[in-house]
């Protein structure tokens, strides 16, 4: 402990060294003293949570220069910034990766090993931001990587739950929810702004008046009004100086304590809206797809969008003399329709409290939001019954009338006397019960509308925003997905990045399309053979992760085929079910069958409250317990529920697979990202032709790419007929097998109730298809397994694969988007080193 204290007070290490020096030695010394001064620990007694605290630290006071500059340079009056509104940004452990990004894993992982850890171990301590439910939370990330790796001014605005998205455990197989309590050992990469906190209004009247000059004006008398704290989280860019911001907003109550009724001797009644206030941010609805008519939720979407235009105001008008050029400082990206009522909270702001005339404040509103959808799925488009809408936000929906007024005007003179369009494209659906319709606020309210691939762009033109497109096709755009290269293989394949980077230099990492240079090797069977190598170690590690986990042994030369995504009917796990009980019955039948051995692995939570999704874990968990104790066959199938997917494992397990299941009815998935991480870590694609499935196919070749099942137009044409899924059962000898199997209790210890909602469902509705596509599914499986029996074809596939890949990172889709939606410039930002003189 002397030494220690000899080395922490060694004045030849200065502080501002201390805190921003890169080389091994004053890392090492740094972790040390934010050991000793803020985890208040020596090494002899310090848990590994505490040296992570202490690195953590360590690693935010590197980025603090580069926040602060950053931060800086947005303010300034030539700077337009984008402002990304998700309710969900599921950024997964900031260690790791700020590390890569700050160009210091290196050093890191030697200082680290000096005072005797592991940094892997430290790594893998951090508790992983649930903040999402799944893809549409996880691109908002891997947009702000992309934003700040391409130097893009940006700031993220959000929602900082106090539980995100909760644990699963899985006990007898069955889903068991558990609270995400991911804040109770603190949060190192936040900063709390309590001095820029803002007000929301909610419930109360509205009241008109004249102002001073005569004007007609209307103001909110709310009952209540909470108020929203932001934490800020920097965003480091690969390589560069830019640091951006991810806002997230906590609410909390504007008085804690009521005194008066506190002195009526009303304890609980005195703290009741403080309650009542942090409740609003408590928890993340852990669904994929939106649940109707949750009141908190429509709070939770009003409180951090009100919340953040004000910010943009006040930080735009520190500036800025007026907000005259607002639309041309900002670009604010609506994720999906969560936020979208910041369409009308904007003309709030404007017309009432900066008392702007309708019209000009319409342009300016219209020019600055852009809208992202990302579902087709009509039961997900989002609607708040009217008489919750108007309770709760009384002057939002006067000015959603008014809007919606003027905008029938247009659309009656563009097509008159068609009421049904009035209908369809009004953002009030009058159909029984009153609605306000979040999409077509979005559309009105948005001078760009963009799907997530081609696919989904084009059909959202044809079928849900058919009516909007003929009104005004400009608006209409897409942008493909993508996802960002630093998390998604350099630091969770380091041992792909290297052999890529030995053989092509370092450069694809955030030039992904330099990847292509990769395919003058596919020929070269010592690099085939070092590939090979790859996989398997990535594999091995796999292995031993799910042994610790879930007790199961699974053979790492087995081909690992992977379906991790949320657990959802329309992505099909049980189709893929189906297809494992149908080699099981082969090889019970014939045990000298020639197959690769293969190992499925699963993992993905179900929303809680989704019977079906429910039940498919329970068949994946049954059928695993019979086919991986079945002495019969010798190890040659496992089935593997990784619980409790989330980035974290994501990270171990895309880099393992060899198989990637993309297998969604089509049409129904917008675009998928999980298909993108997996091909780009050389995994090979069995999927349909949905969402980017597509284009990923495109991009490696279909000679890459395991391809089956119906286009989007066959399963239109197949439903038209009036779909008879019991047709394929009767006609089809295997697949009935398969279902009777499922329907006597074989997998349920003879239990016959337990599974069969599953089996009547797909035999009385299968409304995604299964059993139509089962047989194709089940012959481009017998190619997957034929090609992978041939290693050497098995190799040159995966390499192509990742060659051809450069189209698929977010650094793309992100340029897309400046340049083509929110027409912003890259910054590059001067570091301006910290000392007294310029503080
Ligand atoms: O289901 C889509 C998924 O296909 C897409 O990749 C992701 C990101 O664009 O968004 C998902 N949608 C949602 O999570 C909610 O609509």
């Amino acid at each position: 402990h002397l030494s220690l204290m000899a080395s922490i007070l060694n004045p030849n290490v200065t502080i501002e060294d201390d805190r921003t020096g890169l080389d091994i030695e004053t890392i090492r010394r740094a972790v040390l003293d934010n050991l000793f001064y803020i985890q208040g620990k020596f090494p002899a007694i310090a848990t590994k949570h505490d040296f992570y605290m202490a690195l953590a630290y360590t690693v935010r006071d590197r980025l603090l220069q580069r926040w602060l500059n950053s931060v800086q340079t947005n303010l300034k009056k030539d700077v337009k910034s984008v402002a990304y509104l998700s309710a969900e940004f599921l950024v997964g452990p900031h260690l790791g990766n700020n590390l890569i990004n700050l160009d210091i894993y290196q050093q890191v992982e030697q200082a680290i090993k000096e005072s005797g850890l592991n940094l892997q171990e430290l790594i893998d301590t951090e508790e992983e931001p649930g903040l999402g439910n799944g893809g549409l939370g996880r691109l908002a990330a891997c947009y702000l990587d992309s934003l700040s790796s391409l130097e893009i001014p940006a700031i993220g605005y959000g929602i900082r739950y106090e539980f995100g998205i909760f644990d699963q455990h899985i006990q007898d197989g069955w889903q068991v929810e558990i609270t995400d309590k991911w804040l109770q050992y603190g949060n190192p990469w936040e900063i709390a702004r309590p001095e820029s906190s803002v007000m929301v209004n909610f419930g109360g009247r509205t009241e008109a008046y004249t102002d001073d000059h005569g004007a007609f004006r209307v103001r909110w008398i709310p009952e209540y009004v909470v108020k929203g704290i932001p934490y800020d989280t920097p965003i480091l860019g690969y390589k560069v100086n830019t640091a951006n911001t991810l806002r997230l907003w906590r609410s909390e109550a504007c008085e804690s304590f009521n005194f008066e009724r506190f002195n009526q001797g009303d304890y609980y009644g005195a703290v009741d809206s403080k309650v009542h206030s942090e409740n609003l941010c408590k928890v993340l609805y852990p669904n994929d797809e939106p649940i109707q008519g949750k009141e908190l939720r429509l709070q939770q979407q009003y409180f951090f969008v009100c919340c953040s235009l004000q910010d943009m105001i006040r930080t735009h008008l520190i500036e800025n003399s007026s907000l005259d050029n607002f639309d041309q400082l900002w670009a604010i990206q609506l994720n999906d329709t969560h936020p979208a009522v910041a369409v009308a909270e904007l003309m709030r702001l404007l017309v009432d409290v900066h008392h702007y005339e309708w019209e000009p404040a319409w342009q300016i509103t219209e020019n600055t939001f852009g809208y992202t959808n990302h579902t087709l799925l009509p039961e997900a488009l989002e609607k708040w019954p009217l008489s919750i809408f108007g309770r709760l936000l009384p002057r939002l929906l006067e000015i959603i009338y008014e809007i919606n007024n003027r905008f029938l005007e247009r659309v009656r003179i563009k097509f008159p006397d068609n009421g049904s369009k009035m209908s369809s494209l009004s953002i009030i659906d009058e159909s029984d019960d009153k609605y306000v319709r979040m999409a077509n606020l979005a559309c009105i309210g948005s001078h760009r509308i963009n799907g997530v691939a081609q696919l989904h762009s084009e059909l959202l033109k044809e079928t849900i925003l058919h009516d909007f497109y003929a009104l005004f096709p400009e608006k209409f755009t897409n942008v493909t997905n993508g996802v960002t290269p630093r998390r998604w293989m350099v630091l969770s394949n380091p041992r792909l990045t290297e052999l890529i980077t030995q053989k092509i230099g370092n450069r694809w990492i955030n030039h992904l399309d330099e990847l292509k240079q990769l395919e003058q090797f596919v020929d070269d069977a010592s690099f085939r053979s070092q590939w090979r190598q790859v996989k398997q170690e990535v594999k091995q590690d796999l292995a031993k992760y799910i042994e610790k986990k879930v007790g199961i042994v699974v053979n790492p030369a087995s081909l690992f085929d992977v379906q991790v995504k949320r657990i959802h009917e329309y992505k099909r796990q049980h189709l893929n079910v189906l297809h494992i009980i149908t080699l099981y019955n082969r090889l019970k039948h014939n045990p000298n069958l020639d197959i690769p051995p293969r190992t499925f692995i699963f993992g993905g939570k179900a929303a809680p409250g989704y019977f079906m999704a429910k039940r498919i874990i329970k068949l994946i968990t049954s059928v695993g317990d019979v086919i991986n104790n079945d002495p019969d066959l010798k190890d040659r199938l496992k089935v593997v529920f990784l619980p409790d997917y989330n980035v974290t494992l994501g990270q171990r397990v895309y880099p393992a697979a060899d198989l990637s299941e993309q297998i969604s009815t089509a049409g129904k998935e917008a675009s998928g990202t999980g298909n993108m991480k997996f091909s780009l870590n050389g995994a090979l694609t069995i999927g349909t032709l949905d969402g980017a499935n597509v284009e990923i196919r495109e991009e490696v070749g279909a000679e890459n790419f395991f391809l089956f099942g119906l286009t989007t137009p066959q399963v239109a044409e197949v439903k038209s007929h009036g779909y008879y899924p019991r047709g394929h059962y009767d006609s089809n000898e295997e697949l009935r097998g398969v279902l009777d199997l499922i329907s006597c209790g074989f997998f349920s210890r003879g239990n016959r109730e337990l599974l069969q909602p599953i089996v009547d469902n797909l035999l009385y509705d299968d409304p995604y298809l299964l059993l139509a596509d089962y047989q194709s599914y089940i012959n481009s499986q017998e190619e997957v397994s034929e090609a992978y029996k041939d290693q050497e074809r098995w190799s040159r596939m995966s390499i192509l694969n990742v060659a051809r890949m450069g189209k698929f990172s977010s650094d793309r889709s992100i340029q897309e988007y400046c340049d083509n939606i929110w027409k912003v410039q890259p910054v590059s930002i001067k570091l301006q080193a910290y000392n007294q003189e310029n503080a």
